[in-house]
């Protein structure tokens, strides 16, 4: 009787075991997805690194993803002899940044499981011009790190030591307490130290050891004045394209491309980006807009100095689409420099068995417009379908920005079009208006379906920024300076 009792005591005590390691087992699973053989330790320690080592036994939680950079194209990271920081590590052993091939920093680290080195957080952002980094002051007292950065013709180079969390905490002349002035560093292949900070460069990269936070940043030698290079064609207003870097420089050709399609139909277009700076640039393009309607063939291109590169874009028309005009933009960036050019894709979309057509066309006195100005833009309206029988339908006329923002629609007017009208419109475009590229949209209504067509038009800060009004202004010029010394020397 008393050995039943005891037995049935040690079999509820088991059961009750087994239910707390089974809850707390699903409950790891629920919260990490962890699963190891280790069950005992494994159900109540999570593997936030998914790599396959519970936090609890793990020296460095990280990923390589959870690295927060800027102007970095391909991080990779090594840990003593391992390719990447997935694993657990033990006592000294070298990491390393690297961008592709190129060493970002480096420092020595002793991995131990009482100061777990954890990656959250982490922050490694490389320009032309500096490298900035923030670890989370994980560095044991006695480790440093190196930082690199390429020699961009630098005039100047500061050392800022100090944990700071943006690159614009630097001073702008290298005088605050924890920074370091390095400019004698440069093409000082030996090495100077100062402020415990040992700075060397071998004319190509400049690496700066013993740092416990922070920055390395230079300052460009300014470069001498460059050719002034002819505005290339169709890029926009002159005038921008001077504010950008000298060093680095790129065009996009075309900058806008109209397409026009039926329902159901696909068509590819392409682009020419050619690098016409100093540099080599690593171009990404970013779609905004027309995500439904079109897709790039490649999003990446690496262009060497004075290369052209193409881009295709592949645009598809599903035969659901409401015919109109669609617009969208691409933006082309090189990652180092930060330079963009965006290009405008405007795709008119219209039904194969139209009834009905309309054509909106802006007369060239009208293309280059100020803020606040009318343009005026030629309708015609084509009754196909039922060529001589009154077809009533409703005109609306609106402006409408790259970003697809209606800047201003006029008032729905109801027609009656026997087989063609054509009218002219004046249309306001508003004061407030930005400098750039638009597009003037007639769409007809009637029936139940719909017909659209576009014109583009640019609106300029200033009509002197026209480069075809200021080179006629030149030409002008010229000619009454030729007619007057002429008058001159006849007298
Ligand atoms: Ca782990
Ligand atoms: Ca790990």
């Amino acid at each position: 009787m008393i050995l039943n009792q005891n037995r049935i005591f040690l079999i509820g005590v088991i059961v009750l075991l087994l239910a707390v390691c089974g809850v707390a087992y699903i409950d790891a699973k629920n919260i990490t997805g962890a699963l190891t053989a280790d069950f005992g330790v494994a159900v109540i320690s999570p593997d936030r690194d998914s790599d396959g080592i519970i936090d609890k036994n793990d020296t460095l939680i990280g990923q390589v993803s959870w690295v927060t950079t800027d102007g970095i194209d391909n991080l990779t990271i090594t840990v003593g002899n391992a390719s990447s920081p997935n694993g657990t590590f033990d006592g000294m052993q070298e990491v390393v940044f690297y961008d592709g091939a190129l060493v970002l920093l480096n420092f020595t680290h002793n991995f131990n499981l009482t100061q777990q080195f954890n990656m959250e957080g982490m922050i490694v952002n490389v320009s032309d011009n500096y490298i900035f980094t923030n670890m989370q002051n994980q560095l044991l007292s006695n480790e440093y790190k190196s930082l690199y950065l390429t020699d961009n013709d630098f005039a100047k180079l500061c050392a800022k030591d100090a944990e700071i969390s943006a690159i614009s905490e630097m001073s702008s002349e290298c005088t605050d307490a924890d920074e370091t002035s390095f400019d004698d560093c440069i093409s000082n292949s030996a090495g100077i130290t100062r402020n415990n900070l040992t700075c060397y460069d071998n004319g190509t990269i400049t690496r700066t050891d013993n740092f416990k936070y922070s920055a390395l940043r230079g300052t460009p030698r300014t470069p001498a004045p460059p050719a002034p290079a002819a505005a290339p064609a169709g890029t926009g207003p002159a005038g921008i394209s001077f504010t950008t870097s000298l060093a680095s420089d790129f065009i996009v050709v075309p900058d806008v491309i109209g397409v026009t399609l039926f329902r159901g139909e696909a068509k590819k277009i392409t682009f020419s980006v050619k690098n016409t700076g100093l540099k080599g640039i690593n171009i990404t393009v970013k779609q905004k807009g027309l995500e439904d309607l079109m897709m790039l063939a490649q999003k990446e291109l690496s262009i060497g100095i004075g290369e052209t590169k193409t881009l295709d874009a592949n645009i598809f028309v599903p035969s659901g689409t409401k015919p109109g005009v669609y617009v969208g933009t691409l933006v082309f960036r090189d990652s180092k420099s930060g330079l963009e050019r965006s290009v405008a894709v405007i795709i008119e979309v219209k039904e194969k068995e139209a009834l009905f057509d309309i054509s909106v066309r802006i007369p060239l006195e009208y293309k280059w417009v100020l803020p606040g100005s009318n343009i005026s833009a030629e309708i015609t309206m084509d009754n196909i379908g039922l060529k001589g029988k009154p077809v009533d339908v409703g005109l609306i006329i609106y402006i409408m920005d790259m970003n697809r923002t209606k800047l201003y629609q006029g008032s729905k007017e109801f027609l009656a079009v026997e087989t063609e009208l054509k009218l002219t419109r004046h249309i306001p475009v508003p004061a407030s208006t930005p400098a750039g590229k638009y597009v003037l949209v007639g769409e007809v209504v009637y029936g139940n379906t719909t017909a659209a067509s576009y014109d583009t038009f640019d609106v300029t800060s200033s009509l002197l920024f026209d480069p075809q009004i200021m080179a006629l202004l030149v030409l002008v010029a010229l000619i009454i300076f030729f007619a007057y010394r002429r008058r001159k020397r006849k007298e």
